[in-house]
């Protein structure tokens, strides 16, 4: 791929039904993509050879996605410098506050940009966000991800205002 991408990478299958989010925030926003699977703990070489590989081939921007001891955003930056985005999963007992923590609690030098637990549409668009600061059409369509959203809050109000008056 030419165009700026994204690579999603999550730490096993069942993350997908989250990460598919990220996919559809994507698709929405016309920004080309590919998903994988690998884990930071049970395929480490696997990990390193699909991050350099993407690295070299013009991705732009990484999300990695992971539950409980979640080591795969944090290993994915450092094998690259673009920006990496971490999605810290629920479906543990501790309902994903294990992610969050292993997430975003990087050392100085290695960010990771975190998003909520399970936010893997916020991970999309903040991908496309970065991407969008040298692609003026791309900007575009943000803004008008934006009005369309407003749009429907106020479309929503009408639906529930109630006056007392
Ligand atoms: C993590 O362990 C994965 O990201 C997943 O959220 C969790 C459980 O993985 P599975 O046992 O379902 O493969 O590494």
């Amino acid at each position: 791929m030419s165009t700026p991408w994204v690579f999603i990478v999550m730490g096993s299958d069942s993350d997908a039904e989250v990460m598919r989010q990220a996919c559809a925030a994507l698709d929405e926003l016309q920004v080309p993509y590919e998903m994988h699977v690998a884990s930071a703990h049970r395929t480490p070489e696997r990990t390193k050879q699909l991050v350099t590989e993407a690295d070299r081939n013009g991705a732009a921007v990484f999300i990695a996605g992971a539950g409980m001891a979640a080591h795969l955003p944090g290993v994915v930056a450092a094998y690259t410098i673009k920006p990496v985005i971490g999605v810290p999963l629920p479906g543990s007992p501790l309902q994903g506050l294990d992610a969050l923590l292993a997430v975003v609690q990087m050392p100085p030098g290695i960010p990771v940009a975190t998003v909520a637990i399970g936010g893997a549409r916020n991970a999309g668009i903040l991908a496309a966000q970065i991407i969008a600061t040298a692609d003026a059409a791309l900007a575009g369509r943000l803004r008008a991800h934006r009005k369309s959203m407003g749009d429907s809050v106020v479309e929503k109000s009408k639906k529930v205002e109630k006056s007392t008056r």
